[in-house]
């Protein structure tokens, strides 16, 4: 690929033209960061003016077994391993319940594939937190998740999606898509199902009316070429769905893992990664920092990088800090709003479908009209 130079890149984006792969892959070698900032924080306030969404969730992960045993993962453990648990029904209604009372919107549950919960157990919970406490949103299951649940009695995909959904799943995040392409694929993540099979799952669910998220794993044995091949898989499904709402990266944490006890990537690296999301996914509204693994500075000044969301008050975090994670586990909805404040940006509480939110104290709803 031809390299090009940020000047015609920039000239590109006021032509309105769309960027190609050339383009995103000067973006994400782009000494000139600052430059680079430039571009994106324009582009983002074109779309999104001064606003930066955030949320108030909490995270559940049931369970940490897990059949696969991916590279770079340092949260699951095989059945029976020191360490391994699965919580039990009322353990995670008790979360629930949690973070009801304190006023959060949405519940993220994500987990290990349980080699022997079976897909009705899943299927039950949702039902039971959904009756239980209908004004959570809940947004989850990745589409790795999916498809082992398909194998765990749900049948295909399709129907596994379909049932969640009827007992009150709300949307999907965007995890397990580490990096889509091969050969990477293979080498971080040998058993989990391939790059393809995620995007159609993902393309199944937004066809049953299920948005989601999309992430990409950064910062371990890829090279730019890959990540940029990553970003086209995304922006091609986008195109032809419109069903993803926001793009994560997630920034590599080394400790424990089979890919090395690296130092984990540079904030040069991180703002550079969100910036190019931001200016070549243009068919993504939020490109979302997670302040877990980008840790709250960077995450903070990415404010200024094309980003206009930032996840969330989490309040129990297991995947990344087992992973060596050095942010906090939790922010409140003050701190999160003080870091949005601070960088001269206007906070906005949204829900998970990024209608803004209006509170007193734990008492919340959708405001009107400020869409
Ligand atoms: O699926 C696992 C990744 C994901 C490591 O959709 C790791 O709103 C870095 O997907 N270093 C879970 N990443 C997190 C996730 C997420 C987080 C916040 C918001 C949303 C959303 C999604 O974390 C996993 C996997 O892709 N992961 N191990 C690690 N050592
Ligand atoms: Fe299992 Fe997910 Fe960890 Fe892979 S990343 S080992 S699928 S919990």
């Amino acid at each position: 690929m031809a390299s090009r130079t940020l000047p015609e890149i920039a000239a590109k984006l006021e032509a309105g033209d769309r960027l190609d792969e050339a383009d995103a892959l000067a973006l994400l070698t782009a000494d000139d960061l600052i430059g680079l900032g430039e571009l994106a924080d324009r582009t983002n306030r074109r779309r999104n003016g001064d606003r930066v969404f955030f949320n108030v969730n909490r995270h559940i992960n049931p369970t940490n077994v897990c059949v696969n045993r991916c590279r770079f993962c340092a949260f699951s453990r095989s059945p029976g391993q020191e360490g391994a648990y699965t919580l039990g029904r009322d353990e995670v209604l008790a979360r629930a319940a949690e973070a009801d009372r304190a006023g959060a919107t949405e519940l993220h549950i994500v987990g290990g594939l349980h080699p022997d919960l079976p897909f009705g157990w899943y299927r039950d919970l949702v039902a039971e937190i959904h009756e239980r406490f209908p004004r959570l949103h809940i947004k989850g299951f990745t589409a790795v998740e999916i498809d082992h649940l398909a194998r765990m009695g749900g049948g295909s995909a399709e129907r596994v999606l379909r049932e969640l959904r009827d007992a009150g799943l709300g949307s999907l995040p965007g995890g397990g898509a580490e990096l889509l392409p091969e050969p990477v694929r293979s080498r971080i993540c040998p058993e989990k199902i391939p790059g393809a099979r995620w995007l159609e799952i993902m393309e199944i669910a937004h066809g049953l009316g299920l948005r989601s998220n999309a992430t990409m794993l950064y910062g371990h044995v890829e090279r730019p070429e890959d990540r940029v091949e990553h970003l086209r898989m995304l922006r091609d499904l986008q195109e032809r769905t419109g069903g993803f709402q926001a793009f994560i990266p997630l920034a590599f944490q080394p400790l424990h893992s089979d890919l090395g006890q690296g130092r984990g990537t540079a904030g040069f690296d991180d703002l550079r990664t969100l910036a190019t999301a931001r200016l070549y996914l243009d068919n993504f509204r939020h490109i979302k920092a997670y302040w877990v693994m980008l840790g709250e500075k960077v995450a903070q000044v990415s404010l200024h990088f094309g980003v206009n969301d930032l996840d969330g008050t989490v309040v129990e975090e297991k995947i990344a800090h087992e992973a060596g994670a050095t942010s906090r586990g939790a922010l409140t909805r003050d701190e999160l709003v003080a870091l949005i404040e601070e960088a001269g940006r206007v906070p906005v509480e949204r829900d998970t479908l990024y209608r803004p939110v209006a509170r007193d104290g734990a008492r919340w709803w959708v405001a009107e009209g400020a869409a």
